[in-house]
């Protein structure tokens, strides 16, 4: 809590991870550390290749392992909630000044340079071999703040949906948001690679659709069963924004 927040404590030089989970139910975060630079090294526990930030745009669900050379001082960690009008704070002590971070702090890392996720690159033993895609699904997500009626292709979530896909498919599924909020999607019991220009993308099991764009993913159908896909803000999944890929003999 910024009026009580957790120290850390380490010395300056220290190499540190953070390994950043989103728990939240339907908050993204911005975070940051004070004086630092953060470097990426996974997300969703997978390996990408090390890229440098200031912020991290986190939806819920979402992973990042950063890595962070501590300097000297007390800086502070914050995780502001997007769109609303609430924060995180804790603080990295690295020697014994008495100048705190007030609660009202803001770093202004927080309002420099984020680095989407499609625009990282995966570290080569997780890379999704280059395939062309054997099955393609493509998923409109609808929905309004005033209705709150949140699904996929205007229908809710019903426990007897499927999408058929088949064992060693390569499948493609283009997500087409068609609200004008941000929903972090979570595909269940595979990992999916974000689609690049000319290569798969970073490896991951979550990934925000952004208003009005589109998102592309790539995924091995190598896990028999009924596995949900659905948005991770809680309320949407709640009104219906969920359906079921299932495996076909
Ligand atoms: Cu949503």
């Amino acid at each position: 809590l910024p009026h009580a927040p957790t120290t850390y404590h380490a010395r300056p030089g220290d190499r540190i991870r953070l390994r950043i989970i989103n728990a939240g139910a339907d908050t993204a975060f911005r975070l940051a550390l004070g004086d630092h630079e953060m470097t990426i090294t996974h997300t969703d526990g997978y390996p990408v290749h090390h890229t440098k930030t200031d912020a991290l745009l986190i939806g819920m669900a979402e992973r990042y392992d950063v890595l962070i050379t501590a300097k000297d001082g007390v800086f502070p960690l914050t995780a502001l909630a997007e769109g609303k009008n609430a924060k995180a704070l804790a603080i990295l002590r690295t020697n014994t000044s008495k100048n705190l971070p007030t609660p009202t702090t803001h770093p202004k890392e927080l309002n420099r340079r984020t680095i989407p996720a499609r625009r990282l690159t995966p570290h080569e033993s997780v890379a999704l071999p280059h395939h062309h895609p054997d099955r393609e699904i493509r998923i409109r997500l609808n929905g309004s703040m005033k209705k709150f009626d949140w699904s996929f292709d205007h229908r809710p979530y019903t426990t007897t949906q499927r999408h058929p896909i088949h064992q060693g498919e390569r499948i493609r599924l283009t997500l087409i948001n068609a609200t004008s909020m941000w929903h972090p999607l979570h595909l269940h019991g595979h990992t999916f690679a974000l689609t690049g220009i000319n290569a798969t993308g970073a490896r991951k099991d979550t990934a925000l659709v952004l208003p009005h764009h589109k998102l592309v993913i790539d995924f091995d159908a190598d896990n028999p069963g009924l596995w949900m896909l659905h948005c991770h803000n809680q309320y949407h999944s709640e009104t219906g924004m969920m359906t079921i890929l299932g495996y076909r003999k």
